[in-house]
């Protein structure tokens, strides 16, 4: 459509509903159209790479000078925990989410995704994320201060001795992120397996669409490890449970395994649809098809696979046959 005059203003779209005076209430409202919601997905998660920024920008204030002048070693603490968090899991998972949940249904002909509501629950999860991060800068004793891996015992450590801290919200939050994270992932993996046009082939699919498959496919396997590891961390800290407590029997060393089953294949969850990008992109600007697509897009999948098997490189330092017999 071309311009159409809706009380005197010409306005120029390919259709009017969405380019209506007014309309940016839609972005406000529990909306199940995948092109709001991944509109609502960028715009939140890019509020939140500003908010991580500043933190970035304390803690390179802060070590200017060898002397703690700026900001304590308490604060210095929370700030190097919530930049690390929010960057991850409010900024660059829910932004490629935004990427993922305006283009996938475009590119594969489908009206929407598979489950619209579950889409828009999962995304009005991601501020609920926010909010329980941020309200840990406003009760005593501050942020989390673990750092994003929460290791214990540092993050069974509870100074104030309150059962509402910093790390408690942190970790309620990490739990919430990952709910809402498996939800997108089951709703991405249906909407490209079930979804598709007819005749569109996997080998038809546009790579960025194997990109996501891909992504989303770590997503669904890795993270219920990691929102398993979280909600019993908690149970640790609230609930006198001994997952992870070496002074009550517990093993913390299997807290390292639940978190890095996850957060290492969850690089190729950020690259992967990055990867996506580049081969759409680039094949436009340097105008040749892409060469090798087949291999491209086999080649994502093996990454998502390959990604699953490699996580003890991050706690090899432990003496692993030693201490987790
Ligand atoms: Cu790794």
């Amino acid at each position: 459509m071309t311009n159409v005059p809706i009380d005197g203003i010409s306005i120029v779209g390919e259709s009017s509903h969405h380019e209506s005076p007014g309309d940016w209430k839609r972005y406000f409202s529990f909306s199940t159209d995948h092109k709001v919601i991944g509109i609502q997905y960028l715009v939140t998660s890019f509020i939140f790479f500003l908010v991580g920024g500043i933190f970035a920008m304390v803690i390179r204030g802060e070590l200017m000078t060898p002397e703690s002048d700026l900001i304590d070693r308490t604060v210095y603490n929370g700030m190097f925990t919530m930049h690390g968090t929010v960057m991850l899991f409010l900024w660059t998972f829910p932004s490629l989410v935004g990427f993922a949940n305006y283009l996938v249904p475009l590119m594969i002909g489908a009206r929407d995704m598979a489950f619209p509501r579950l889409n828009a629950v999962a995304f009005w999860m991601v501020p609920v994320v926010g909010i329980l991060l941020m309200s840990s800068f406003f009760i005593p004793g501050g942020p989390a201060q673990a750092g994003w891996w929460a290791y214990p015992p540092v993050s069974l450590q509870n100074p104030t001795g309150n059962l509402i801290n910093g790390q408690v919200l942190w970790l309620l939050a990490v739990a919430v992120s990952g709910v809402s994270s498996i939800m997108g992932a089951v709703n991405f993996v249906t909407t490209i397996v079930k979804m598709r046009a007819p005749g569109m082939g996997f080998f038809k699919m546009p790579l960025f669409v194997w990109a996501v498959f891909s992504a989303q496919i770590i997503q669904l396997f890795g993270l219920p490890a990691l929102t398993a590891g979280a909600v019993m961390l908690l149970l640790d800290l609230t609930c006198g449970t001994a997952f992870f407590d070496p002074a009550r029997g517990g093993n913390p060393v299997m807290f390292q395994h639940y978190f890095w089953f996850y957060s290492h294949p969850a690089v190729y969850v950020i690259i992967l649809p990055i990867f996506g990008i580049f081969s759409e992109i680039f094949p436009v600007y340097s105008r040749k098809p892409l060469f090798g697509y087949k291999v491209v897009a086999v080649s994502s999948i093996l990454i998502a696979v390959v990604s699953g098997i490699v996580w003890v490189h991050h706690i090899n330092l432990l003496g692993l046959s030693k201490v987790d017999k």
